[in-house]
């Protein structure tokens, strides 16, 4: 390139920086490696800082934002950016086509069934976007739809956003569209806000909206901002669309991030489908979205529906219900977990948020309440998204009683467990203060035989919550073997107890009593221990016993088994408690069938007592389901190739196994062959 103009060199660079740019941001699609695209700018900062008087408004280098400004200036829009009213239901969604349809009749245009556009209504922030000649020269929040700010600076540092139009673009272009933050970006800004100190943001609109409105576009360029178009204001030197859909993808075609969920449909009938099918995706999508839009496709239709003050007649939101609510904090209780843990739990006046009511909200442990600061009166935002856990987001300050004013009122985690009154420790490095009872603490053990009751565990249909209370409270039971000393007459001596229920919990015990190796040990409620590890260590150990004596250093020779979890499992089996309390339950009949040996119905199979090796990748089934299977067919799972070895599975990209196998002279199958076996 040493033979160009500098002038020349920086348009070549700025054309090639401007497509990688588009093909890896907006398309998700690099063509070149990172390192050549860093290389070429780094070429291009060189030659600005070189000829200052060269650097363009379309340069890539703007992506990396300017000096501060003194202030945001207020800019005047053209075209007013309009408001969008809102319908929350099904009954007001019908009520908007209606009123459309006979709008349009009225004014003697027939329609029978009306063509929408359905788009997702992000919750983010709507600006502006003048291009002129093709070069993005000014953009604006929308303010209050008649004046908004000047932020173009810190716009062109949003990687997504065209800073020029391919040269069909029209001479002048006005562009409306939305700012947000996704998700996985607002997650990460606020882990690094949190390591630096600093304030978190509330939600990723807050964020959002606070770095679309910095006066530091540097600081702008850091925050990892998104931006979808949904609509063109004004266009001269070109032709407009004849539809909404045609204008989205005329927008896409000049290199404007579209969102992909658009849809055309038909009438109320298929508004209600696409909204409901959006709904559903609501919470797998990578953005936040707070309802959908629905709008008149037709432009020319568009126009006849015209507005009402500030809002257009052929468009509306249909709104999500809200996942974030302001409600009051009536208490802070402790809750205390199966291991121990404790969780502060806020107790709330009741609110509907995420479309249930809610009353408590988990305050995650002691330092997020501090970091909160989260006191009882407090007015605080509750935050329920999809099925997850509701949480309290913030305090509102500036609502705080003067009763919770006070430094007395800041919260602080007992001492000694509310439950059981034993002390509370809190290892260092650790987050989670825990109850030091044990199976003292009635709490522990109600959640202990809730557990080892549950239906992935020993499955005892018909034990829950309340009974659970009873059992405990009247110290009939203390561990989960006192579970199987439980006598029908007993039981129906409770209250709220018939004799038919009362039958039907003993029946329930007892079947509980055959079981399976690894349901037995997920019961057990080893701390660190989930249903996988279970299933993993019974697999590995094939026995109770083998089991039991196993050493961290065996034990950490099962797959996906670390340093804690292997600890966690000796630490349980060395606590004589446990190991009696293990003792009571095999005596009371406990019992599963022994992994190791083949159930009779497989001895007559093809791998029965054969010594198989796997190895590679298998596609229609994992490592651990194979080898189960083999179990259960009665083979014996190998983890090398030797001369005992019958048979080797070789799935994808086997290795130094297979050529072993070949030398050896041992049979291999192929993941098919394998297959057939396994199902013959
Ligand atoms: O996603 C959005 N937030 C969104 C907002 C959208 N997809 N479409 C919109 N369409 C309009 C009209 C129909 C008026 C052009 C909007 C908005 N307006 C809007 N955003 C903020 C105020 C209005």
């Amino acid at each position: 390139m040493s033979d160009l103009l500098p002038q020349q060199e920086l348009a070549a660079l700025r054309d090639q920086l401007h497509r990688y740019a588009y093909q890896y941001y907006v398309l998700d699609n690099p063509t070149i490696p990172d390192s050549e695209y860093d290389r070429l700018f780094q070429r291009l900062l060189t030659l600005e800082a070189e000829y200052p008087e060269l650097k363009t408004a379309d340069s890539p280098s703007m992506r990396v934002g300017g000096a501060p400004l003194p202030e945001l200036k207020a800019v005047e829009h053209a075209v007013p950016m309009l408001s969008l009213n809102n319908v929350f239901s099904q009954t007001e969604l019908d009520a908007f086509d209606v009123r459309v349809s006979t709008l349009l009749q009225k004014q003697g245009i027939a329609v029978s069934t009306l063509t929408y556009c359905v788009e997702p209504k992000f919750d983010g922030l709507a600006v502006s976007l003048l291009y002129q000649n093709g070069v993005l020269v000014q953009g604006a929040t929308r303010g209050d739809g008649q004046r908004g700010e000047d932020v173009t600076e810190n716009l062109r540092t949003i990687r997504t956003l065209p800073l020029r139009l391919p040269a069909t673009a029209p001479t002048l272009l006005e562009v409306r569209g939305e700012v947000l933050m996704l998700k996985h970006d607002f997650a990460r800004l606020n882990t690094e806000q949190l390591a630096r100190g600093q304030k978190t943001f509330i939600n990723p609109r807050n964020a959002a909206a606070g770095s679309l409105r910095q006066l530091d576009s540097k600081m702008t360029a850091q925050r990892r901002l998104s931006f979808f178009a949904y609509g063109i204001a004004r266009l001269e030197g070109g032709t407009m669309p004849e539809t909404h859909d045609q204008a989205l993808q005329q927008l896409r075609q000049w290199g404007f991030p579209i969102c992909e969920h658009v849809q055309c449909v038909q009438g109320a009938a298929g508004l209600w489908q696409a909204y409901q099918q959006i709904e559903q995706q609501r919470d797998s999508l990578p953005y936040e979205l707070d309802g959908v839009v629905y709008k008149v496709n037709d432009f020319a239709l568009q126009q006849q529906l015209g507005f009402v003050s500030r809002a257009p007649r052929f468009a509306v939101a249909h709104k999500f219900p809200a996942q974030e609510a302001l409600t009051e904090v009536e208490a802070i209780e402790i809750q205390v977990g199966r291991t121990g843990a404790l969780t502060p739990v806020a107790r709330l006046k009741p609110v509907f948020v995420g479309g249930v009511t809610v009353t408590n909200a988990t305050l995650h442990n002691e330092d997020e309440v501090l970091r909160k600061d989260v006191r009882v009166g407090d007015t605080v935002i509750v935050r329920r998204a999809g099925d997850v856990i509701p949480e309290v987001v913030a305090v509102v300050l500036e609502r705080r009683p003067e009763a919770a004013q006070q430094d007395s009122a800041r919260f602080r985690l007992p001492a000694v467990c509310p439950v059981c009154g034993s002390h509370v420790v809190r290892e260092a490095q650790e987050a989670i203060a825990r109850c030091s009872g044990g199976l003292v603490c009635s709490a522990q053990r109600k959640q202990a035989l809730l557990h080892f009751a549950a239906r992935r565990a020993m499955d005892i249909e018909g034990l829950g919550d309340k009974l659970v209370d009873l059992l405990v409270e009247k110290d009939w039971v203390r561990t989960p073997a006192d579970l199987y000393q439980l006598t029908e007459e007993q039981l129906a001596t409770l209250p709220r107890m018939a004799e038919k229920s009362a039958q039907n919990l003993c029946a329930a015990i007892a079947k509980s009593k055959h079981t399976s190796l690894p349901r037995f040990l997920f019961a057990l409620g080893i701390r660190n221990v989930g249903e996988a590890t279970a299933r993993d260590l019974a697999l590995h150990f094939t026995s109770l016993p083998a089991l039991q004596n196993a050493t961290v250093d065996e034990l950490l020779q099962v797959s996906d088994v670390g340093p804690i979890v292997a600890q966690s499992v000796c630490d349980f089996f060395a606590e004589s408690h446990n190991r009696e309390v293990i003792a009571q339950l095999l005596t009371a009949g406990v019992q599963w069938p022994d992994c190791a040996a083949p159930e009779l119905s497989a001895s007559a199979s093809a791998l029965a007592g054969k010594t198989v090796v796997l190895t590679g990748t298998l596609t229609t089934l994992s490592r651990d389901e194979a080898k189960q299977r083999l179990l259960a067919m009665g083979a014996k799972v190998a983890g090398s190739v030797s001369k005992k070895t019958d048979y080797v599975v070789a799935g994808e990209a086997a290795g130094s196994k297979l050529d072993k196998a070949m030398s050896l002279g041992i049979p291999v199958l192929s993941e098919a062959e394998f297959l057939a076996l396994l199902v013959n």
